[in-house]
């Protein structure tokens, strides 16, 4: 049965479930949704996504969303390559490494959020700008302390990568769109470097989109 993707080119969460589809070799198509002009809040697409995010994610016309919940299910119905570890303490590792981004970072950083700074509190361009650097680099010095403790080998986890590295690979892309170079995060950048020379991470990223290519917006 097709697998059919909601996403948007400059979603993170939508990068994540592409890169985990393409890591399983496992075919989709992607329907973009807008999210800067506010095409997730149009009621055809609530009717499939009621939290009004992207990405979601559609099998055998089963309907998920929230982009770690897409992943684990990935695990379950094609369970090579893993992408969350067997092991319960590395099983767990993965999961915290992921949801410093899912959780933390990520949500600070949405068009939902940057659009209530302005609209609520008058938040003008470049406030918005500096709140986005900042939580983004509050995640990438996590992440930079995290790899310093545990090195990667090559990859978060050990030998293939997985839910946490493309975690990780997803907050690089923020930092990129944030204009943060990686210099201070020398272990950040070696691992983001092994990353998106893989095919499957480096074909997911925003700016190979064909959404993006067609609009050419950054
Ligand atoms: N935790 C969710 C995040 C979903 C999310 O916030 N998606 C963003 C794009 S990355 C979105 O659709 N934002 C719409 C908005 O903020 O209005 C996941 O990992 O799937």
């Amino acid at each position: 049965m097709g697998i059919q993707v909601y996403g948007f080119w400059r979603s993170i969460a939508s990068f994540r479930v592409r890169a985990a589809l393409r890591l399983k070799g496992l075919p989709f198509e992607e329907t973009s949704i807008d999210i800067l002009s506010g095409e997730q809040f149009k009621p055809d697409y609530e009717a499939i996504n009621v939290e009004r995010v992207v990405p979601t994610f559609i099998h055998d016309g089963h309907s998920i969303f929230q982009s770690l919940a897409i992943i684990e299910y990935l695990d379950d119905i094609q369970p090579e390559p893993r992408l969350v570890p067997a092991n319960p303490k590395e099983r767990a590792y993965a999961r915290a490494l992921a949801l410093v981004t899912v959780a933390d970072a990520h949500p600070l950083v949405t068009p939902r959020v940057r659009n209530h700074l302005a609209d609520t509190f008058g938040a003008d361009a470049k406030a918005i700008e500096q709140w986005g650097r900042h939580w983004t680099t509050e995640g990438l010095a996590t992440y930079e302390r995290l790899l310093t403790q545990r090195a990667p080998a090559p990859f978060a986890l050990g030998v293939e990568p997985g839910l946490a590295d493309i975690c990780i690979a997803g907050h690089v892309i923020t930092g990129q769109y944030v204009k943060l170079g990686l210099n201070a995060f020398p272990a950040v950048a070696a691992l983001s470097d092994r990353l998106f020379a893989i095919p499957a991470f480096a074909s997911s990223h925003p700016y190979e989109q064909p959404d993006f290519k067609a609009t050419a917006k950054h």
